[in-house]
């Protein structure tokens, strides 16, 4: 059994974390989530694009406040989700840091519409304002439905400004669900490091 946390419980690094309900001896519910607190993490500035108003539980800061989302789901308050529109998020640092990757995960789940980006797109800047594409990479299409890692590596790069673009995979083709309707995007904790 684990140590009786009876006030906020302070985090650094990665792990996870178990709430576990006991009454008596028995234990009747167990909750987990996964952390990383990293470069990013309570760092998001703004979206360019916020998320359709049914897939926006855990609030503008939901992909930045270093939770991890569901392994097996996109409706919890960690996804993040938009309807044929773009991810287009900002993440702004006191002073430049510098990074050389950037991870998140996207969710495929063709039944109900949802898809992986067509790409990602790194943009840098100094000011905010004035933002530079840096690197962009093709995400390969979903296989297995769920969520799928998605890893972004790249010579180190500084900068005090991060936007990042993550392009909607647009229409739904012919002979699948919701064929000719804007796909869906799901987007998980964005981790700079
Ligand atoms: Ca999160």
């Amino acid at each position: 059994m684990g140590k009786k946390y009876q006030g906020p419980v302070n985090v650094t690094g990665k792990g996870t974390i178990t709430a576990t309900a006991i009454i008596g001896e028995r234990v009747t519910d167990s909750k987990s989530f996964q952390y990383a607190v990293t470069a990013s993490t309570g760092k998001s500035l703004d979206f360019l694009v916020p998320p359709d108003p049914a897939y926006n539980r855990g609030g503008m800061h939901a992909w930045t406040n270093g939770i991890f989302g569901s392994d097996t789901r996109y409706t919890d308050a960690e996804w993040l989700g938009w309807n044929g529109k773009n991810f287009e998020g900002i993440i702004g640092f006191q002073q430049s840091i510098s990074f050389h990757s950037i991870r998140t995960r996207f969710f495929h789940a063709p039944g109900s519409w949802v898809y992986m980006p067509q790409s990602v797109q790194l943009f840098v800047s100094d000011d905010g304002i004035n933002f530079r594409l840096a690197v962009e990479k093709k995400v390969e299409a979903g296989n297995e439905s769920g969520p799928h890692k998605f890893q972004f590596d790249f010579p180190s790069i500084t900068a005090r400004f991060i936007k990042l673009i993550a392009v909607n995979h647009g229409i739904i083709s012919n002979g699948n669900p919701g064929a000719g309707f804007p796909a869906w995007l799901f987007v998980d904790e964005v981790v700079v490091e």
